[in-house]
């Protein structure tokens, strides 16, 4: 039977494994892998390149509310296209529950808003910030039944923040449902506190947004979210991990025996806390939660990448526009930093920032790569083996790197809804060349050729790391 695709001539690179043989594409599935595949309807000549898994971006932030005023700057379609143009072939956002509603009815709004409008594939993790006896008891068990087996809680933040009781209650549910829980691990009372400080002082600049959340903050709270874990006996992800601190409570975690993963980004091997002193407001650009630190922090990132104490390389892509009412420069914005909307686009810049300061670089294997960028994405979030590899039987969800290809990234090559880069004329060497989504090409040299509508909504079973 004619093959839908034949990819020829590239090397595969998967988490364990790196040599070259053709791909055979039928319909939405890798059905054949050998040295020549037979005749297909078309033929994509992949002759020095790498041909890996698409990215899984398990991390990222769509159409979610902000606050009064303030709108995050890309919908489904700009992130999936966005996502799409940077070699992912998936990406996991999040549907908040707001305080006083209900998770299922913010789950359904949600999927409603995505439905149609996706480039390639999507699947919800959940943020639980009003864990009411009806979620707890309810709603998100039921939840978890239907394919929604991770969800995020906050330790800030005034609209999200849970207390350790709350805390606690979810980690039950989730322990008891094996689901997996993501934890955003700042303390509350001490940034109020230095952010308090600070303002008093008059330094209100967009750099103290990084003098009022110090990492010791960072690692006060991960490691109490650590001992509730170890109390209730439940995994968990730490997400965004910006240094050496919290990475060292990680592992020391991990050294006891504890299921305790890492996620970081690549704010917190690329910038530091200076970036956030630029002139004017123009720092305000940087403005994350946590805040990247210093080159030192940099160096035990990677430690803890080649370590193995993370698991997984995401965005956290939280795309706001800079030269906005609505973003960056939202009037309370330029009276403080504390009114700076917290979060940086990132989607389509992960990998190249990975594969360059990583593989190009020498720091990683490309198959390390593979496994930090999709295939452990996968693994931790339920959707393995369908996703995450090259195999027959994955989903064809393809990305074509070319190893040696130079390129320096500026906002006008980019698809996100956002004015700006972080990354602007930062360079790379390694770039996605194509993007294949389900066995349809939806991204050709920087072009995105695929339609909305495409990407499906996904749920997903639990996670290989809980089971
Ligand atoms: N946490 C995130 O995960 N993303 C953006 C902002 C934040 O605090
Ligand atoms: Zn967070
Ligand atoms: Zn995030």
């Amino acid at each position: 039977m004619t093959l839908d695709l034949a990819i020829r001539g590239g090397t595969i690179v998967t988490a364990t494994d790196m040599y070259k043989a053709d791909i055979g594409i039928s319909g939405d599935k890798i059905t054949v892998i050998a040295d020549r595949v037979g005749a297909a309807t078309r033929e994509i000549d992949a002759s020095g390149l790498y041909v890996m898994p698409g990215g899984i971006d398990s991390h990222v932030h769509v159409a979610q509310p902000q606050g009064p005023g303030i709108m995050l700057a890309d919908d489904f379609a700009s992130a999936t296209a966005s996502a799409a143009a940077g070699g992912n072939t998936c990406i996991m956002p999040f549907a908040l529950q707001r305080r006083g509603t209900s998770l299922r009815q913010s789950v359904e709004d949600y999927r409603r808003t995505a439905e149609g409008e996706c480039h390639i594939d999507t699947s919800f993790h959940l943020i639980i910030s009003d864990p009411t006896p009806a979620v707890l008891g309810q709603e998100l068990p039921a939840l978890v039944k239907d394919g929604y087996t991770s969800f995020k809680v906050f330790m800030t933040y005034d609209d999200l923040v849970l207390n350790d009781r709350q805390l606690l209650e979810v980690f039950e549910v989730a322990r008891n449902e094996r689901a997996l829980v993501m934890v955003h691990c700042e303390g509350y009372d001490t940034i109020k506190f230095m952010t308090e400080r600070l303002e008093r002082a008059g330094k209100t600049e967009p750099y103290y947004h990084a003098v009022s959340r110090p990492e010791v903050i960072e690692r006060e709270a991960t490691h109490r979210a650590i001992s509730h874990a170890e109390l209730i006996d439940v995994p968990m992800m730490v997400v965004h991990v910006s240094g050496r601190e919290a990475m060292e409570q990680i592992r020391w975690a991990q050294q006891r025996g504890l299921k305790v993963f890492g996620e970081t980004c690549p704010q917190y091997i690329t910038l530091t806390a200076e970036d956030l002193k630029g002139l004017n407001m123009e720092g305000a650009k940087y403005v994350c939660s946590p805040p990247p630190r210093d080159t030192a922090s940099q160096a035990a990132i990677w430690e803890g990448i080649t370590q193995g104490v993370f698991q997984t390389f995401s965005s956290d892509h939280c795309p706001f526009r800079y030269d906005a009412t609505d973003g960056k420069l939202n009037e309370k914005g330029r009276t403080s930093f504390r009114w700076v909307p917290n979060g940086i686009p990132g989607v389509e810049t992960r990998l190249p920032i990975l594969f360059s300061e990583g593989v190009s670089k020498g720091r990683i294997t490309p198959q390390k790569f593979v496994e930090l960028s999709a295939t452990n994405h996968a693994k931790m979030y339920g959707l393995y083996p369908r996703k995450g590899s090259i195999g027959i039987g994955f989903d064809a969800d393809i990305a074509l790197w070319d190893p040696n290809r130079k390129e320096t990234i500026r906002q006008d090559i980019l698809h996100h809804g956002s004015d700006y880069t972080p990354w602007e004329g930062f360079e790379v060497t390694g770039w996605p060349v194509m993007t294949i989504a389900r066995g349809t090409v939806v991204m050709d040299d920087g072009k995105i050729v695929g339609s909305k509508g495409h990407g499906q909504v996904l749920s997903r079973h639990e996670s290989d790391y809980v089971a």
